[in-house]
């Protein structure tokens, strides 16, 4: 189960992270193998193990984290810009199942991604 992750403990507080931003439906912190200088995960505190997961009642919440990811990215300076990924199942290449958007910032990013 999604609170069974390592993301679970983070937002039960059993385990530390370089929290950045919290509220009532979301936890932001620093990922731990940062690929940019600015590189933070934004999850909800809902355990919805996969954005495939997700239903129409979470339409707020996700809106939600992504005025959240902006709120950081203004916050941390990245005024040339970013990028927001969500990794998602098998072939997305999602490793913790608690959904989680990286943002990403602080360099030029390539494009296709691999
Ligand atoms: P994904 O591959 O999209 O599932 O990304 C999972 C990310 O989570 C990965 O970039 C590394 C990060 N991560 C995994 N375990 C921890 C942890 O214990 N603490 C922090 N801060 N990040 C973690």
């Amino acid at each position: 189960m999604s609170e069974d992750t390592i993301f679970g403990k983070i937002i039960r507080k059993e385990i530390p992270a370089e929290i950045v931003y919290e509220d009532d439906f979301c936890l932001a912190f620093r990922d731990i193998s940062a690929q940019a200088p600015t590189h933070i995960l934004v999850i909800p505190k809902k355990p919805i193990p996969r954005l495939a997961d997700t239903v129409p009642e979470d339409k707020e919440l996700l809106g939600h984290m992504l005025l959240t990811v902006n709120k950081i990215a203004q916050d941390e300076g990245l005024k040339n810009g970013y990028r927001v990924v969500i990794n998602t199942d098998q072939d997305g290449g999602q490793t913790v199942f608690h959904l989680h958007m990286h943002l990403l910032g602080g360099r030029s990013m390539a494009w296709p991604p691999g």
